[in-house]
């Protein structure tokens, strides 16, 4: 059975190493119209771990410059821990695996300025040379196209609530119906429908774990009253979950939900009616589609005093500790 892992690995790699120019050993390279930075590449090839990192959560997540703070600190803590960093952007119309410092900052300075990608409009980024900052949906792709299994971000999208008249539905869901890769999240957000999340994924045909619980965590909140179906209490548990969906060859996706720490959760109560406010107003100003998500997490900010984003970034470092270690328990298996 470990034979069967190690083999599709290399082939990966093998796949992968075909697509590289020799010439452009130790640097970046292209593989297909994607750039991947050399050390990115590198790690790849060595069946290394490496970790993606999504962009939007930057550009649409977070304000001008805790964003850009933030974002090379989750590098760093996925770097101390053995691991290769691999944020994922389109820069100038070309798909990157692995920014560099420059980049990252001119994303989190453009802020929403930059184009929302999912994978609905990659192909339109690429061919209008636009900088996009990728959501799960968009980071998912690219991660899977170059062979990197398992991807670190804050909050994935849902359901929205009234999203079965709306059919106001993120395409990260169907994302990881479709896609290989394991999304290591804190859960979704109580500005979602939670429950109908759930049943979406479970639709879609997604392995949706609670990490060291039975609940699936609701982002600010490690609680949503909601089960999670299945359930894992260490990172050894969920590389041998992951190892299995490669062997077997599911080809769709896994979602990770690791509660946020209990210190963080602390400012619980605010942020829930910060939420309903925020959602009230959206209706009000008649705020749809693609908008919705940041505009909430800007208002919900504002409306507790910067205590969201403090939550925020905190669970950001937690799931890119968790995550790391997943993908260092995944990278034994698969050797
Ligand atoms: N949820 C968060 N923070 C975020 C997002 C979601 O708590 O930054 C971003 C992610 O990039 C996610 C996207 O993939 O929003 C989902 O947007 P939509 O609901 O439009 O599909
Ligand atoms: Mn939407």
């Amino acid at each position: 059975m470990e034979s069967e892992i190690s083999t599709s690995a290399r082939t990966r790699l093998a796949t992968i190493a075909r697509h590289m120019s020799p010439s452009n050993c130790c640097s970046t390279s292209h593989h297909g119209g994607i750039r991947i930075e050399g050390r990115v590449r590198d790690a790849l090839m060595a069946g290394k771990p490496v970790v993606a990192l999504e962009s939007t959560i930057i550009s649409h997540g977070m304000p001008y410059p805790q964003n850009f703070q933030v974002a090379k600190e989750v590098e760093s803590i996925v770097q101390q821990s053995g691991v290769t960093p691999a944020t994922i952007a389109i820069i100038d119309g070309i798909p990157c695996i692995g920014l560099m410092e420059h980049e990252l900052e001119k994303l989190a300075q453009l802020g929403p300025q930059c184009v929302k990608t999912s994978r609905r409009n990659i192909a339109y980024v690429m061919a209008k040379k636009l900088t996009g900052a990728t959501t799960v949906s968009g980071t998912m792709f690219l991660a899977s196209k170059v062979g990197i299994h398992v991807f670190v971000t804050g909050g994935i999208g849902g359901v929205h609530r009234h999203g079965e008249t709306t059919m106001d539905v993120s395409a990260d869901l169907t994302e990881l119906g479709r896609t290989a890769v394991t999304v290591v999240c804190a859960g979704v957000k109580s500005i979602l429908d939670i429950p109908r999340t759930l049943e979406y994924l479970e639709t879609q045909g997604v392995t949706v774990i609670g990490y060291g619980t039975d609940e699936f965590p609701a982002f600010f909140t490690p609680q949503s009253g909601c089960q999670a179906p299945c359930r894992a209490d260490t990172p050894e548990e969920c590389a041998t979950i992951i190892g299995e969906n490669l062997k077997v060859g599911l080809q769709s996706g896994i979602l990770i939900g690791v509660p946020i720490p209990s210190q963080d959760a602390a400012m619980a109560d605010a942020v829930e009616s910060a939420i309903q406010s925020s959602l009230m107003e959206t209706k009000a100003k008649h705020i749809t589609g693609a908008e919705v998500t940041p505009y909430i997490l800007m208002r919900v900010n504002e409306l507790t005093g910067g205590a969201s984003l403090s939550a925020n970034i905190a669970l950001i470092r937690n799931n890119a500790l968790v995550g790391s270690q997943i993908a260092v328990a995944l990278a034994d298996k698969l050797a």
